[in-house]
């Protein structure tokens, strides 16, 4: 079945893992939006492998990985993650990861872009993770952007990069920070483009050949659906469409060709960089950075932990078309003594059940919460949900309840093995 994975809250909620263990059925997994913003943790023989552009595909044999049109694509940093995975043994071939030729690039001054606007934002900061995202995907809307076909002649991507730079380096100046010279930009990017062009092609007939073939293709999203730049937490989310169309407008297969959607959310919530948090708690923060996790698997940054919500994640699966959902890090649950879910918010004394769109009430938003039993006991063992103790299917049984989409997997440990299929 065809299947696009997105997540259901900000990003980081295990679908680098769930993408995985879904591809030892799938030939194809692709990437629709985003770029090198992404983290993608995976833990595969037992190696830890964390990846950004690279579709976790690559870690399995004979599966084809594509980079779809809809990703900003950073040559420099792709090169890097390439020969990381060829240093861990793992292959890279130009048939085995295919990339758009209509997918935008990412260049030095789109990341010192992104980095003044930050600076000049001060306190108000979205806190992006400077890579530059933000501004390539300005410019691909404001049609002064590049793609990969650009690049591949050098005569055309200087005179497109002198276009851009015309401009780039006024609010660069007006900001004191250095500008580019058209050689410094293409400079930086050449040798990456020369090791990349021959993973450089069209995607998307090679798609359809293999929606038209029977082939079973995975859709890989990044970040998390109130990211999205329309359905989430504006303007502190980044900026391009994670939800589930994305997958479509940034790949070129079409929505008929999608048969699934897995959601993938965490059994709490977490969040990195800034904007509204409703159940954001001290206390779970400070419980999961003592025993080492939920830091940023890009930039280090400690993650903002909290209760799960389930007013975002029953709005995602709205918005996504959820027909499973995939509940991961259950076992981080696992010595809480009583766990709170958030149900709805109260802003000014008015019960909402989806998420407001101004920032006002964002700001007034109290969590309701309905209180229900911790399990307190080990649950990285359980390999079916009967192995589960009682209070931990009660929990997944309500959050599904809450969601109105089905609990199919469960991930109890960053293991492989450590994922339940709910039959
Ligand atoms: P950007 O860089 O323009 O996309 O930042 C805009 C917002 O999107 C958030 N964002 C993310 N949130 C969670 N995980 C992401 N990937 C890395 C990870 C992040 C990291 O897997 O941990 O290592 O810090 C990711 N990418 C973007 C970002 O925090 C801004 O809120
Ligand atoms: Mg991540």
């Amino acid at each position: 079945m065809n299947t696009i994975i997105c997540g259901l809250q900000w990003g980081d909620e295990g679908k680098g893992k769930i993408v995985d263990y879904l591809t030892e059925t799938a030939d194809v997994v692709a990437r629709g939006q985003g770029g090198n913003n992404a983290g993608h943790t995976v833990i595969a023989n037992d190696t830890k492998y964390i990846l950004h552009l690279v579709p976790s595909g690559i870690l399995w044999e004979g599966k084809k990985c594509i980079i779809g049109n809809g990703v900003v694509m950073d040559p420099v940093g792709l090169c890097k993650e390439i020969t990381n995975l060829e240093e861990a043994g793992i292959p890279v071939q130009p048939d085995k990861l295919l990339i758009s030729d209509r997918a935008h690039v990412v260049l030095s001054y789109h990341r010192e872009l992104d980095a003044a606007r930050e600076a000049a934002l001060g306190k108000n900061k979205i806190g992006t993770t400077k890579r530059g995202i933000g501004p390539t995907y300005a410019d691909k809307a404001n049609r002064n952007g590049l793609r990969l076909a650009d690049m591949l002649c050098e005569a055309t991507a200087r005179e497109l990069i002198g276009i851009r730079l015309a401009e780039a380096n006024d609010t660069l100046a007006k900001h004191d920070l250095p500008t580019f010279t058209v050689d410094q930009v293409w400079e930086d990017v050449a040798p990456a483009i020369e090791r990349l062009r021959p993973h450089v092609t069209n995607t998307i007939p090679a798609l359809h050949k293999a929606w038209k073939d029977g082939k079973t293709i995975l859709f890989e999203g990044a970040q998390g659906s109130f990211l999205d730049v329309d359905f989430g937490t504006y303007p502190f989310v980044t900026s391009s469409n994670t939800t589930a169309g994305g997958a479509c407008t940034g790949s070129g297969l079409p929505p008929t060709a999608i048969e699934r959607v897995v959601g993938v959310c965490k059994a709490y919530t977490t969040r990195v960089g800034s904007g509204p948090f409703i159940t954001e708690n001290d206390d779970i923060s400070d419980y999961f950075h003592a025993r080492g996790m939920e830091f940023g698997a890009t930039t280090g940054r400690p993650r903002r932990c909290g209760w799960l919500d389930m007013v975002l994640i029953r709005y995602a699966c709205m918005v996504n078309g959820v027909t499973d959902l995939a509940v991961t890090i259950l076992d981080g649950l696992d010595e809480r003594e009583s766990l709170q879910v958030c149900v709805a918010y109260d802003i000014d004394g008015e019960r909402h059940d989806f998420p407001p769109a101004n920032r006002a009430a964002w700001d007034k938003a109290q969590p309701i919460y309905e209180e229900l039993p911790g399990w307190q006991s080990d649950t990285t063992g359980a390999r079916s949900w009967d192995d589960l103790p009682e209070n931990a299917k009660a929990y997944l049984t309500r959050l599904g309840e809450l969601a109105g989409a089905p609990v199919t997997y469960i991930g109890n440990g960053p293991e492989r093995e450590q994922t339940i299929v709910v039959s």
